[in-house]
């Protein structure tokens, strides 16, 4: 096997591309994928701040590391969910990564801020963890980025993750959704631009690039996606891939090139008119915003012991 670029001997393949890297031009077309992904989506200018949204896994840490590598001025935020020892070490590791470098990071509990974690969130509302987990994410990231004076949020969205979800929307016709899977959500009244720079990498990618990169990283994946309709979306197009190498590319890349702009009327229009949140002073569609909605219900609530959903008996 030997490198495309300098024909030495290579040490991973890259089926989708037809090609293999030795460790310095794999790093590099890591950098260089990413480095396209900004320029081709317009995600960041030079001179502009970035906050970058971390949770201690490989995609994230990977994306924090290739944003510093490419000469932006990136800074970490994570957030502690609560969801048993997977935050803890969540947590744990982003803080030991930040602390190697000297990357200026803030860690937000959110039962210490906000009275309340996702599992006693997840019980409380009897929704999926991920809803309040994501709503919480989402609120959590644009106020982090309004106080710290950020130019744009980055998140560690590979291509996998992408692929997936627009395959779970496109079987449902998510129109609403379909218009808002984007790389990049523009900035608007309040919220800040939001980007994706790992969208030309899969997760096979940012994994080896950590390896390769020795930042160590969470290996579990959150305990609470169990179940999660994405992660079997994930499966399903693994397997397409293996026989086809380059199909989710070309399912991504091509949705943004021949259809994503069908569906922007209908986001539009669910996206309705801006105020103000009465509790926080967020930008929000209702009266008060969904966040400040659900700490409401939710805080002061027992925190719920967060169990796997095999020991629940669903
Ligand atoms: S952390 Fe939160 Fe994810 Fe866990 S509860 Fe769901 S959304 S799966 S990226
Ligand atoms: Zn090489
Ligand atoms: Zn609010």
């Amino acid at each position: 096997m030997k490198c495309r670029v300098c024909r030495g001997d290579a040490l991973i393949e890259v089926r989708r591309q037809n090609a293999n890297y030795c460790q310095d031009h794999f790093l590099r077309m890591c950098r260089d994928q990413v480095a396209k992904a900004i320029e081709e989506h317009d995600m960041i200018k030079p001179g502009e701040r970035v906050l970058v949204a971390v949770s201690g896994g490989k995609d994230s840490l990977a994306l924090w590391d290739l944003l510093r590598e490419l000469g932006y001025e990136a800074d970490g935020f994570c957030i502690g969910l609560g969801i048993g020892d997977y935050s803890k070490g969540s947590t744990d590791m982003t803080r030991a990564f930040a602390a190697q470098r000297g990357w200026p990071l803030e860690v937000l509990d959110l039962r210490d801020e906000h009275g309340f974690d996702v599992p006693t969130a997840a019980h409380v509302t009897r929704r999926v963890p991920c809803s309040a987990c994501g709503t919480s994410k989402r609120h959590l990231f644009d106020d982090a980025s309004r106080r710290g004076g950020y130019d744009v949020v980055a998140t560690g969205h590979n291509l996998d993750d992408e692929a997936a979800v627009l395959f779970g929307n496109v079987l449902r016709w998510e129109t609403e959704y379909l218009g808002r899977q984007l790389p990049v959500l523009p900035e608007r009244a309040g919220f800040p631009r939001k980007v994706k720079p790992l969208v030309r990498l899969g997760e096979r990618e940012t994994a080896a690039y950590c390896v390769l990169r020795g930042i160590d990283y969470v290996v579990e994946e959150c305990p609470m996606a169990e179940g999660n309709k994405h992660l079997g979306y994930k499966e399903l197009l693994n397997s397409v891939e293996q026989e086809s190498p380059g199909t989710k590319h070309a399912f991504y890349f091509g949705f943004l090139a021949r259809a994503s702009e069908l569906f922007t009327a209908d986001t539009m229009a669910e996206q309705g008119a801006l105020g103000t949140c009465a509790r926080c002073g967020a930008p929000s569609t209702g009266e008060i915003c969904a966040f400040c909605r659900l700490a409401e219900r939710t805080a002061g609530h027992e925190p719920v012991a967060f169990l796997p959903l095999k020991k629940r008996g669903r």
